[in-house]
């Protein structure tokens, strides 16, 4: 079984979308691992977007993710990592699909309302940068187990 890992950004958190995008995400059939309500560092912002850094709109982001609270989850499934992506919609919420959530929420790429992991490996790496602790408690475990009826 897969695991990805999406964060609800801020202007996600401040319009009141994080029941709204967590329902989507289980009516599509995913499993919720671990979910923690965050205000980021902003260490943590440019490490998320590590790849992103000699990019023009790297300061935006980062500033922009560092603006408010964040909700960051793991969610498991097959092929989570596609699928998550297929639900949340294209980058740039002018061309995400309406239906997906930068689609139906979104109206500007800086503030486009959800992360979610590009590919497996990503995902593992961004679930150790959010979850390291909670990644070894007994507790995620058990949960993790259910998930799997
Ligand atoms: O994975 P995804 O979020 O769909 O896009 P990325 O290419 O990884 O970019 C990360 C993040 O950066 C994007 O969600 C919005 C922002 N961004 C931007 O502000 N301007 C761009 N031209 C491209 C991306
Ligand atoms: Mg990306």
């Amino acid at each position: 079984m897969e695991s990805t890992f999406v964060m609800i950004k801020p202007d996600g958190v401040r319009r009141g979308l994080i029941g709204p995008i967590i329902t989507r995400f289980e009516q599509k059939g995913f499993t919720l691992i671990a979910m923690q309500f965050m205000h980021l560092e902003r260490s943590l912002a440019e490490q998320h977007y590590g790849e992103h850094k000699n990019k023009p709109f790297f300061n935006e982001l980062v500033e922009y993710l560092t603006s408010g609270p964040v909700c960051a989850m793991v969610w498991e499934g097959r092929h989570a990592v596609a699928n998550a992506r297929s639900i949340i919609g294209k980058t740039n919420p002018v061309e995400a699909s309406p239906g997906t959530i930068r689609g139906d929420y979104g109206m500007d790429i800086t503030g486009n309302i959800v992360h979610g992991s590009d590919s497996p490996e990503s995902a593992q790496h961004e679930i150790s940068l959010f979850f390291h602790s909670a990644m070894s408690a007994p507790m995620f475990m058990e949960i993790s187990d259910f998930g799997h009826t």
